[in-house]
């Protein structure tokens, strides 16, 4: 072993320019604090109660803007050196496992899962070091049949990429643009891999279609056999299948190589014993692994994310294996990137800003989150093990004694440890694994893992790592948004808190940036708030922000004409566009007046006692035109939701107060009619209608079938006419 050289495996570098952001910084904060001054020393005598408010919304939006800043404090970017980790590590590479994900056949359809699969199993890795782990929670045989039929054009598929080097290595990614200027060898190569792809395609498509395995499958596999005592997804036994079995010398692919390990596990189901969702079947993989292959080193990807770049697994392996500071990392998480974006990001769904500058800014501060796809853990660490000074990371020692035993022996062994049964009075759920008893446990869980003593790593390479499918309606997006943020505001409220948990257990400025996250939701009522209120007054004729000409006013332009630019910039620098951004504060509204809202009151709800509110359910469009539409980025309204009734009815109340407030001004004679004191209402009114406009077209212009339905135009009419005829009350 060629240990002598000891140039680090990767480097940290701080952003440049970071004084210059530190001073615009400090100068916001200034603002906001003159702004909080004046609100405290201006206090009108009619209408206190509303103006308490909008000093509550403004202490809000600022001790808000506060905590963001630790995502933009001290960022840092992250290097790493593959030639000197083959150099030094190349024959003692570590056992990886890779752990997909699948719950739903109709949602997740097989064949996008076994293109992920496919994907991961042509990582560029030693065969005999790399194993992966398909974990169905559907416990569907359509799933299993299509997963048998990849381990089949795995023989053909991996030799194909490694022969030419082929990227990305997800067969529906490679053939999907039509590449024609391959050699003669590969083009001939792609026409008959391709052709194997398209049999295997057909074959499961038909199945899907029939509902029904093709006899001739049956026949070959015994595993099928274990479906016949199914009686349903909630209510069977563990089936375990390993489908190729990577020490078997005989498993090799088309061309005489090694494969990797592949394995199919739906973990027993009952319907009383409660199955924990995704962090149960994690678990279960965790267990199920450690007797198969026992990588010290687990990769976790969506079954929708297929691998863009067949080095990942060495990328993230320069960060464990770094002498000197690699002991203490417990993951290294790669960011959330889509590959059915549009050019102007209609919803936002690209987490630029998140991707390109927030989490870098977590990583200075001890580590991102772990966000459940894309993320290389060390299984040690995921199960529990507290981090000690001095203590090295041996990835040498684990390897499994395989007894002698046949494929079929092992599985029977192993599936004892699938069983509902089997994490009775353990640890599982609480210390070991990933965490129970929450809707996003994947940041519970690397939140823990972060409190035990270890740091993570962010590593968001120029060509990305991984690829998923954003959601490509506006129902889908809230909705998915509405989860997130739930379960984030539950575990701000739990006692696994990042305020109390953390305090003193990891870096302040880390507490602060995960409490971003934690308390998207509760920024729902200030929004609510400065959406409606003003506007409000804005009819009856009384002002709000101090008049034109006074001093005051200087802080609120400084700090609204900042934070715009500010963002403008971010996302610019982020590679998007201007349209692109517009299109991001368009959705930053959306979510705030509707998926954190019913967030919010879901958990209040939730804290007094009822149960979900059940306030939300996805509406589930399956229109041919909808992706026509998303590609032309018009917006997706056409379905009756209440989170639709809702903004559409914040949306034409604004309509109609600036719609009133312009037949005054022209009954009055003239601009110079209007008070100055009224200018700042006007231009938030006027902002919240512009935004709104596609809004506004979607429920009197367009003809589709995304536009508002007429039901939901009626009601928000109404709605909003109600809300203006409040202010006589006032
Ligand atoms: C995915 O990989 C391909 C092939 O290497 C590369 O050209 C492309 O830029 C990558 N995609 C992204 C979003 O980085
Ligand atoms: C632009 C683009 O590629 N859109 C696709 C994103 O993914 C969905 C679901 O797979 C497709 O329907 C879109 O066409």
């Amino acid at each position: 072993m060629a240990n002598t050289s000891h140039a680090p495996l990767f480097e940290t570098k701080k952003v440049k320019g970071s004084l210059i952001y530190k001073l615009f910084a400090a100068s916001m904060f200034v603002g906001i604090v003159l702004i909080w001054i004046y609100r405290a020393t201006h206090v009108t005598e009619h209408g206190r109660f509303v103006w308490i408010g909008m000093f509550a919304a403004e202490l809000w939006f600022g001790f808000y803007w506060i905590l963001t800043q630790a995502h933009r404090w001290n960022r840092v970017y992250r290097q790493n050196f593959k030639d000197r980790l083959s150099q030094r590590y190349e024959n003692d590479l570590p056992g990886v496992d890779v752990f997909v994900c699948t719950a739903d056949p109709t949602i997740e359809p097989p064949m996008m899962v076994i293109n992920t699969v496919l994907s991961v199993l042509a990582y560029d890795y030693p065969p005999d070091k790399l194993a992966v782990y398909l974990s169905d929670d559907a416990g569907s045989d359509l799933t299993f049949y299509a997963l048998l039929e990849a381990s089949h054009f795995a023989k053909h598929w991996i030799p194909y990429c490694k022969r030419f080097a082929v990227e990305p290595r997800s067969p529906e990614a490679h053939f999907r643009p039509v590449s024609d200027e391959l050699e003669a060898i590969q083009a001939q190569h792609l026409a008959s891999v391709k052709r194997l792809y398209q049999g295997m395609e057909d074959r499961i498509e038909l199945a899907a279609k029939l509902g029904k395995i093709p006899k001739s499958a049956l026949l070959e596999h015994r595993g099928f056999s274990k479906w016949d005592s199914f009686s349903s997804r909630r209510d069977h036994d563990t089936i375990l299948q390993i489908l190729i079995d990577g020490r078997d010398v005989e498993a090799k692919d088309s061309e005489g190589c090694r494969l990797p390990t592949l394995v199919y596990l739906a973990r027993e189901k009952r319907s009383q014993h409660f199955h924990n969702f995704k962090a149960g079947a994690m678990n279960a993989l965790i267990r199920v692994s450690s007797e198969i292959s026992n990588g010290p080193i687990i990769l976790n990807v969506d079954c929708d994310m297929y691998s863009n770049n067949s080095e990942s697994i060495r990328d993230a392996l320069c960060f464990f294996l770094d002498e000197e500071k690699g002991h203490d990392v417990a993951f290294v998480q790669f960011p959330q990137n889509f590959h059915n974006l549009t050019k102007n990001d209609l919803y936002g769904g690209s987490m630029r800003v998140i991707n390109q500058i927030e989490f870098h800014g977590l990583d200075g501060c001890g580590g991102p989150m772990y966000i459940g796809t894309g993320c290389f853990h060390r299984r040690d660490t995921l199960c529990g093990r507290k981090f000690t000074k001095g203590s090295l990371f041996d990835w040498k020692q684990s390897t499994v004694p395989r007894k002698g035993e046949t494929a079929a022996e092992l599985e029977e062994r192993v599936k004892e440890l699938a069983s509902c049964k089997f994490e009775k009075n353990t640890q599982w759920g609480k210390e070991m694994g990933l965490k129970y008893g929450c809707p996003v446990e994947d940041v519970i869980t690397g939140l823990s893992i972060q409190c035990r003593g270890w740091k993570s790593v962010y590593f968001n390479p120029e060509r990305k790592g991984f690829l998923g499918v954003a959601g490509t309606t506006l129902d889908q997006t809230l909705v998915q948004h509405k989860r997130w943020s739930e379960g984030d505001l539950q575990i701000f409220l739990s006692k696994h808190s990042p305020v109390w948990k953390g305090l003193g257990r990891i870096n302040f400025g880390l507490i602060m940036g995960y409490c971003v996250y934690c308390l998207w939701s509760p920024n729902c009522f200030a929004t609510l708030y400065y959406s409606i209120i003003p506007s409000v007054y804005l009819l009856k004729g009384d002002p709000l922000f101090p008049q034109v000409s006074s001093f005051w006013v200087l802080p609120f332009v400084y700090v609204i004409i900042g934070e715009h630019a500010c963002s403008l910039a971010e996302y610019l620098w982020s590679g998007g566009t201007v349209l692109g951004w517009w299109n991001g504060q368009r959705m930053w509204l959306y979510k705030r007046t509707s998926s954190y809202l019913f967030a919010a009151v879901d958990t209040l709800l939730k804290l007094v006692g009822y149960s979900d509110s059940g306030f939300v359910i996805s509406a589930k469009v399956s229109d041919k035109d909808v992706s026509q539409r998303y590609k032309q980025e018009k917006m997706e309204f056409g379905a009756v939701s209440p989170m639709f009734t809702l903004l559409s009815s914040l949306a034409m109340f604004n309509l109609f107060c600036l719609a009133l407030m312009v037949m005054k001004v022209i009954r009055a004679g003239g601009l110079q009619s209007v008070n100055e004191t009224m200018v700042l209402q006007i231009l938030l009114c006027g902002t919240l209608v512009l935004i709104n406009l596609p809004l506004y077209s979607a429920a009197f212009f367009r003809k589709d079938k995304g536009r508002m339905p007429s039901s939901v135009t009626l009601k928000s009419i109404l709605v909003a006419l109600l809300l203006c005829s409040c202010y006589a009350f006032l």
